[in-house]
């Protein structure tokens, strides 16, 4: 892409209402433009980091056998009638009626209408085990939407629904989950800590909430802090295993590690006093295991071995796809704007021109941009006739992770500079070795 063909209304001044840098920068770099309260535009910019987001999702779901699909944003009042949580819900759910007059609701989340579902179509123990998922955006009237996308009234979330003949099944489908979502978060260049939380009005006793340590977090967590020397890395895992799974669960979960609404002061003093770490957490997933409270109250039975009628086991899983843009930015940035972990980064790279203009910088600019797009690369091009500061100053603002700069003094000696948005590091090399340079980065991922 090139910027003169681009839309990024880039923001000079710090918005005075943007309390948090993550809320800040998304402004600052035309990534989004509220709408309303805790609603937004997602800007092209931000659109393009929300898509990669959603990729990785699902990616990673569907490697572990889990099956995408759509549902609708707005459903029908009498489902959450039947399973109770119409009145339940309070003034968080947006209830709307339609032209006949009948309630509906734009969905905070979707275990009814996707239990409703199983139980029209599912009516044998052969069908399961069974994960359906979508990404889909969810409507909560919160009482305070702030920190931008962070705490919208409108985002969009992963939510998974596993449907199981038992509870060993469903617990099963539960772990694979955590695993699922530890290579989440780690694609994302995260670290998002399971810590035993509070089930809410989602239900159930057995939950998980992911958080990513940050000052700015909305929850207050307390931790042991080997935790934070775990990674899942790139292992491969059999995710029919159940014994793998499970042994990822303890690996992951065996140390203290809970939010206030669970925390235990009697057991976390058991920690040794110097690992024990009281800090603050955004919350960008959380899975569940509720049993068959659902599959009761909705009629989502099946016929087990033996020919009996039995309610299926189930829990519901959820990764906040959009909240994950200001995580990762609350994660990644310094005082000069974003650093994209590769991940997710927008554009691959971005070159600069130095002498937009000079015919000699302009073909090397052009040589560089179609060389790296022939091999599936995608370059940001500053080609605007501006100066230097100014163009760096973008580029450090967006944050793109890598940066080619081009100008008529380094190509007189066959050179272009490449530069880690992260370290600010630069090394001269001809334009061939930095395209192989960005090429290989980028390799796999
Ligand atoms: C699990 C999937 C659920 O709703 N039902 C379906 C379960 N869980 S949850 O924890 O309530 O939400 C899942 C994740 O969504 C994100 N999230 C939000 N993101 C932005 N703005 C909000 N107002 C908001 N509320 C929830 C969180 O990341 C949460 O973990």
């Amino acid at each position: 892409m090139r910027l003169s063909r681009y839309f990024l209304p880039i923001l000079k001044e710090n918005p005075a209402d943007a309390q948090i840098v993550s809320h800040r920068l998304m402004l600052r770099a035309g990534m989004i433009k509220q709408s309303s309260a805790g609603i937004y535009s997602w800007l092209p910019m931000g659109f393009k980091v929300l898509r990669k987001i959603e990729n990785i999702v699902h990616e990673e779901q569907q490697r572990a056998g889990h099956i995408p699909m759509l549902m609708p944003t707005l459903q029908s009042a009498d489902l959450w009638r039947k399973s109770g949580r119409y009145d339940a819900y309070g003034p968080e759910m947006l209830r709307i009626n339609d032209r006949h007059d009948r309630e509906m609701l734009y969905g905070p989340t979707n275990e009814e209408l996707i239990t409703d579902m199983v139980a029209n179509f599912v009516g044998s123990y052969k069908s399961l085990p069974l994960t359906l998922y979508h990404v889909q955006w969810k409507f909560r009237d919160e009482v305070r939407p702030r920190f931008g996308v962070m705490r919208g009234r409108e985002f969009l979330m992963k939510d998974g629904y596993n449907f199981d003949l038992t509870k060993e099944d469903a617990l099963h489908a539960y772990n694979r989950h955590l695993v699922t979502y530890l290579r989440t978060y780690e694609r994302m260049g995260l670290q998002a800590i399971p810590m035993r939380a509070d089930s809410g009005p989602i239900g159930g006793d057995y939950t998980h909430e992911f958080l990513v340590l940050a000052d700015t977090g909305e929850s207050e967590v307390f931790y042991d802090s080997e935790i934070t020397d775990l990674s899942f890395g790139d292992r491969a895992i059999d995710f029919d295993d159940k014994a793998a799974c499970q042994s990822v669960m303890e690996e992951f979960t065996s140390r203290y590690a809970r939010t206030d609404e669970t925390h235990d002061a009697v057991a976390f003093n058991e920690v040794p006093e110097e690992r024990r770490r009281v800090a603050r957490g955004i919350e960008v997933g959380q899975i569940f295991y509720f049993g068959t409270e659902y599959s009761e109250k909705m009629g989502a039975m099946v016929q087990n071995e033996e020919g009996q009628r039995v309610p299926l086991h189930m829990g519901s899983h959820g990764i906040g796809v959009s909240r994950l843009l200001g995580a990762i930015i609350e994660a990644s940035h310094d005082d000069n704007g974003i650093i994209w972990p590769e991940g997710v980064t927008p554009f691959h790279c971005g070159i600069v021109n130095l002498k937009q203009g000079d015919e000699e910088a302009d073909a090397a600019c052009d040589a560089l941009y179609d060389s790296l797009t022939a091999l599936g690369l995608d370059p940001f091009y500053d080609d605007r006739k501006e100066r230097a500061g100014g163009k760096f100053a973008t580029m450090d603002l967006i944050g793109l992770p890598w940066r080619i700069t081009v100008g008529p003094r380094g190509l007189k000696n066959g050179v272009v500079e490449v530069t880690s948005r992260r370290t600010g590091e630069s090394e001269e090399m001809s334009p061939e070795l930095a395209i192989a340079k960005i090429a290989a980065i980028y390799e796999g991922l």
